[in-house]
């Protein structure tokens, strides 16, 4: 599956290297990319290991806000 969240608050590469470094920590994530100009976080992964819940509170541990 792949999705992409809708993330607040990233301004730098500290941030994005946050952001990523959390969802990989997750089961089932396979792939990661932060777009830091738009806030966009495409995550693929398998769905029957994680969830987007989970995916939102690990970016939202991190201090981030996840829009969608
Ligand atoms: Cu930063």
């Amino acid at each position: 599956m792949q999705t992409t969240l809708d993330v607040r608050g990233m301004t730098c590469g500290h941030c994005e290297s946050s952001v990523k470094g959390a969802l990989e920590a997750l089961n089932g994530i396979t792939a990661v990319e932060v777009h830091l100009d738009t806030g966009k976080v495409d995550v693929a992964y398998d769905e029957a290991q994680v969830t987007i819940a989970d995916m939102r509170q690990a970016v939202e541990d991190q201090g981030y806000d996840v829009v969608a």
